[in-house]
C-alpha cells in the first residue's frame, strides 16, 4: 500500500468522521525510550510483566513488585512525550467528539496535553491503600521507602494500576466498550493486541461499522480486521498523516 496515493482517501474519510476514537498501547512511548512489554528490552532483571504485575507477585513480594514500579518510573520521568502523543494531543481540538483510550501508565498523553485521557489500567504515579483504597498521587523518583506505606493507616500502599487477572474498572470498561462500538473511526495505535480486554475494543469498532486503522511496525491480531494498517513507527506517521489533515482543513475553509 503506497502510502502517499492513500493518504489522500484517508484523510477524507477521517474528516468526515464525526465520532473518532482511539486505542494507544506500549509502542507509542517506544520513540520516547520507554520499553514496550513484548520487545525484547521488555524484560527486567529475568521477570516478564506478566510475572510482576500481578496480585500474586505482590502479596509474595511486595519490595520486588515495588523496585521494578520504582525502575520504570525512573526511566518515564526522565523521558519527554513524542511526536505521536504530541499529534493525538492536537487532534482533540480537531475532531469534534475525540476519545482517547491508553493502555499505557506511564501519562505521557497528558504530558503532551492531552485532556481527557481514558486509563483502562490505571497510572503509575498513582497509589492505593490497600486497607482504605484511598488513592494519592506520588511523583518522587526514587521512592523514598520501598515498599512504601499509607501515611494515614500505615498499610500497604501498591501501584494504583491494573494487575493481570484483575479486573478493570467497570464504568471505565463500559465507557470505553460504548464509545468504541458507536464511533466512525477507530485507531489502534502501538498495541500489539494479545491483552484482553483491551484488545477487543477495535474488534468491537469494527463490527459496529466503524473504519479500523493500525498504525503497528508490525501486524497484530487486529491487522486482518482493519480497513488501513500502516507498518509504521507512530512518531514519524502520525506527523505525516496530520499534516494532510490539517493541509485539507486549510484547504475546506479556503
Ligand atoms: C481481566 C498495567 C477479568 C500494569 C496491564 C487467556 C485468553 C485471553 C485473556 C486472558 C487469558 N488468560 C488471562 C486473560 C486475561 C488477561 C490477558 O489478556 N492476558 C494475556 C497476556 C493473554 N487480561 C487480564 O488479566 C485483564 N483482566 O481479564 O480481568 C479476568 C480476571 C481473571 C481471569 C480472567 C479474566 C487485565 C489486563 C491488564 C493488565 N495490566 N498493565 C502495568 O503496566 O504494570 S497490561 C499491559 O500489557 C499494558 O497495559 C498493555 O495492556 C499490555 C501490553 O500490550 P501493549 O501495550 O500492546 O504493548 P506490547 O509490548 O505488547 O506491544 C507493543 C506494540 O507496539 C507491538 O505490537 C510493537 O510492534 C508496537 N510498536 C513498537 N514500536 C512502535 C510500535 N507501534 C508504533 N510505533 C512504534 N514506534
Amino acid at each position: 500500500m503506497d502510502v502517499q496515493s492513500i493518504l489522500g482517501p484517508l484523510c477524507d474519510l477521517i474528516l468526515a468522521a464525526n465520532r473518532v476514537c482511539l486505542l494507544t498501547g506500549a509502542g507509542i512511548s517506544a520513540e520516547s525510550g520507554i520499553p514496550t512489554f513484548r520487545g525484547e528490552e521488555g524484560l527486567w532483571k529475568t521477570f516478564r510483566a506478566e510475572q510482576l504485575a500481578t496480585p500474586t507477585a505482590f502479596i509474595q513480594d511486595p519490595e520486588l513488585v515495588w523496585e521494578w514500579y520504582d525502575w520504570r518510573r525512573g526511566i518515564i520521568a526522565s523521558k519527554e512525550p513524542n511526536a505521536g502523543h504530541k499529534v493525538l494531543a492536537e487532534w482533540e481540538e480537531l475532531f469534534p467528539n475525540f476519545t482517547l483510550i491508553t493502555q499505557n501508565i506511564d501519562g505521557l498523553h497528558q504530558r503532551a496535553g492531552s485532556q481527557n485521557v481514558v486509563e483502562l489500567h490505571g497510572n503509575i504515579w498513582k497509589q492505593r491503600c490497600i486497607e482504605e483504597n484511598t488513592i494519592t498521587v506520588n511523583h518522587e523518583v526514587p521512592l523514598k521507602e520501598i515498599p512504601p506505606h499509607c501515611e494515614k493507616c500505615g498499610a500497604l500502599l501498591r501501584p494504583h494500576v491494573v494487575w493481570f487477572g484483575e479486573s478493570l474498572d467497570g464504568s471505565t470498561l463500559h465507557k470505553s466498550f460504548k464509545i468504541s462500538s458507536s464511533c466512525d473511526v477507530m485507531f489502534s495505535i502501538g498495541t500489539s493486541a494479545m491483552v484482553q480486554p483491551a484488545a477487543s475494543l477495535p474488534l468491537s469498532a469494527a463490527q459496529a461499522g466503524a473504519k479500523v486503522i493500525e498504525i503497528n511496525p508490525d501486524p497484530t491480531p487486529i491487522t486482518g480486521s482493519a480497513d488501513f494498517s500502516f507498518r509504521a513507527k507512530s512518531g514519524e506517521f502520525l506527523p505525516i498523516l496530520n499534516e494532510e489533515l490539517k493541509k485539507r482543513t486549510k484547504q475546506k475553509k479556503d
